[in-house]
């Protein structure tokens, strides 16, 4: 682990449905937060994940709005100033990873109107707010989660993920890159032999290869900044995303 605190882009994730256990707040407008260090690939996302097993908090930040992250986000949060008062949070309520399992969201870039929230198993407790914008297309890791998802009937039913939720927006790489073809992540998890979300060394192996590759070589295929090389353009998507109130900087 590195010394330095890493800086994530957190997306703002807004809530189609408000879960049953927080309609007592009586917000209209409610965010999951999302975790990322690749803004650029958010054009590719087909759904979110949670952990199941993780409780989270609801906050209120100075500006008014309701975001869902874990609690050692929140904290962190309280340091940089996302409250009236530093070093304090506002936390609203807290609710179980397993309450937000399909709930219908709106993401910034996404290219579908609504994605759902689905379970994660291997989501590191204290990284990022716990929540995680897949991009299957583009993360190996993404891609295998959603394929153990997509194997497993059982798994489908114990949370009750419909076929929609699960089956309907196809992995798609929004980055070009050279020798790859169109879904590079799953050839890559293919090429490792990545059975499932539980073999983390092998992905996270598949990653480091991915990540250099797109940086280095990437070019995006869609969005306005389509062509361009992904290292030229990673810090504009950011501060885009960022100037239009879509997403949040955090650090840790
Ligand atoms: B990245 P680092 Cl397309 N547990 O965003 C596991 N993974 C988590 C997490 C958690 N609690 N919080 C965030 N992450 C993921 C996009 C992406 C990401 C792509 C490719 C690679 C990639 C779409 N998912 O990350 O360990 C988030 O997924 C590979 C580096 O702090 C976040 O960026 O370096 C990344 O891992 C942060 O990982």
């Amino acid at each position: 682990e590195g010394v330095l605190p890493q800086e994530y882009v957190l997306i703002k994730m807004k809530m189609q449905k408000i879960p049953k256990s927080l309609e007592k707040l009586k917000r209209k407008e409610i965010y999951l937060l999302a975790a990322t260090l690749r803004p650029e690939t958010m054009y590719g996302q087909t759904n979110c994940w949670v952990s199941p097993n993780c409780d989270y908090d609801v906050i209120e930040t100075k500006t008014g709005e309701t975001y869902i992250c874990a609690n050692h986000t929140t904290l962190n949060l309280a340091y940089q100033d996302y409250f009236e008062t530093h070093g304090i949070p506002k936390i609203l309520s807290k609710i179980n990873g397993h309450e937000l399992i399909g709930t219908p969201l709106e993401s910034p870039l996404c290219q579908y109107k609504t994605i759902f929230a689905l379970p994660s198993f291997s989501l590191q407790r204290d990284k990022g707010t716990g929540i995680v914008a897949s991009c299957p297309g583009d993360a190996p890791e993404d891609f295998i989660m959603l394929e153990d998802l997509r194997k497993n009937e059982d798994l489908r039913k114990k949370y009750n993920l419909t076929d929609k939720m699960v089956f309907e927006c196809e992995p798609k790489s929004i980055i070009d890159i050279p020798d790859y073809k169109e879904c590079y992540a799953k050839q890559v998890c293919k090429s490792y032999g990545i059975q499932n979300q539980m073999e983390q060394k092998k992905i996270t192996q598949a990653k480091d290869l991915l990540y250099s590759k797109e940086y280095y070589t990437g070019q995006m295929l869609v969005g306005s900044y389509r062509g361009q090389f992904v290292r030229e353009m990673r810090s504009r998507i950011k501060d885009d995303l960022v100037k239009s109130g879509q997403a949040i900087i955090y650090s840790e």
